[in-house]
């Protein structure tokens, strides 16, 4: 008897439970979500306008129970504070450089290896391929990344900028103080470069350049001409010697709480997110050099036998790194 009500009261228990979780899920999936959203750019920047629309569609296509807060412009902090929000759930969509994701799953470094990409072309044809899904799969299934990744943006070719002078060959780099992302790979590149490289968070930097701290640092012509950087470091040669995707990512935590259909969805207006933000680049990046140019500053650009010095430069830096990354390496040169 008393095990037979034993035998009873579990199942009935069991079947509760199951019943409870049941009603908690869908009750959770019903409920209306604004989910938080940060970037270092302003509103209008490529990457916070991808994001701002895959709001939008979120919005309209969950008719408004997920909807999207966008917090531009540094608002939650750099990126390094963005990533640890993102990771204890704080904030939903992160989006980053992958530079300061390559220190949280190593694997990713393989795209902040100086030169590693032929040209911008190379690196979007890598991103939107296998190598680009398994890396967002790397980033997703590791352990201590406690995030999602969601989807790549486009962030063109990095190169230097200072208040000295003009960076005419790499010769001309030698002592000048340049701020790099927060990664050891990139510090080492700078200082194989010829110059001396440091570490800051971007939030730090404008002030920084403004006071001296440093004499200039190296991005893309959008980030150059938005964060008004050319205001205070008039001499922008065009090194790329970085091309580096940025990634959107989405916290763990929250994600864990979403339906299968909901996180289905995300991935979706993810990677449509990708594409969009590809064309808003790609305008954007002209119209950020016209204002730089307009603005009276000058852009050098260099030869090929020029550039090669540059690439010959960064071998210590494969040297030290490389071998880590040699197959995915080969596999991302052998893409065409
Ligand atoms: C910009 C990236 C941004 C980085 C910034 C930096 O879009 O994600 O934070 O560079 O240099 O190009 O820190």
């Amino acid at each position: 008897m008393k095990r037979r009500e034993v035998i009873r009261l579990g199942t009935t228990g069991l079947a509760l439970g199951a019943l409870g979780f049941g009603f908690g899920r869908s009750a959770l999936a019903q409920q209306k979500m604004v989910l938080k959203a940060a970037d270092v750019h302003p509103l209008g920047y490529p990457t916070v306008e991808a994001v701002v629309r895959l709001g939008k569609k979120l919005e309209a296509q969950t008719e408004g129970r997920l909807s999207v807060q966008m917090f531009p412009s540094m608002q939650l902090g750099g990126e390094k504070e963005m990533i640890e929000q993102a990771q204890v759930g704080a904030l939903q969509f992160a989006r980053i450089s992958v530079g300061p994701m390559g220190p949280v799953v190593d694997e990713l470094n393989v795209f902040n290896m100086p030169f590693v990409f032929r040209d911008v072309p190379h690196m979007q044809k890598v991103i939107d391929g296998a190598i680009g899904d398994e890396m967002l799969a790397k980033l997703t299934n590791s352990p201590q990344s406690k995030v999602v990744g969601l989807a790549w943006m486009d962030a063109g070719a990095r190169s230097v900028y200072n208040s000295k002078k003009p960076i005419k060959s790499i010769d001309d780099l030698k002592g000048l103080k340049i701020r790099m992302m927060g990664n050891p790979i990139f510090v080492d590149t700078m200082n194989a470069l010829g110059g001396n490289g440091i570490a800051m968070g971007f939030d730090q930097l404008y002030s920084a350049m403004q006071t001296g701290v440093v004499d200039g640092a190296e991005n893309n012509p959008p980030s150059y001409e938005s964060g008004k950087h050319f205001q205070v470091a008039k001499y922008y040669s065009l090194t790329e010697h970085l091309i580096i995707p940025e990634i959107l990512i989405f916290s763990r935590v929250t994600w864990d709480k979403l339906s299968a259909a909901d996180q289905a969805l995300l991935k979706k207006v993810g990677k449509e997110a990708q594409l969009e933000e590809r064309k808003l680049w790609a305008d954007k990046e002209k119209e950020s050099m016209d204002l730089i140019k307009k603005a009276g500053i000058e852009v050098l650009t260099f030869t090929p036998d020029q550039k090669k010095r540059f690439q010959d430069a960064v071998k210590p830096v494969w040297d030290k790194y490389g071998g880590k990354y040699a197959d995915l390496v080969k596999r991302i040169q052998a893409v065409n």
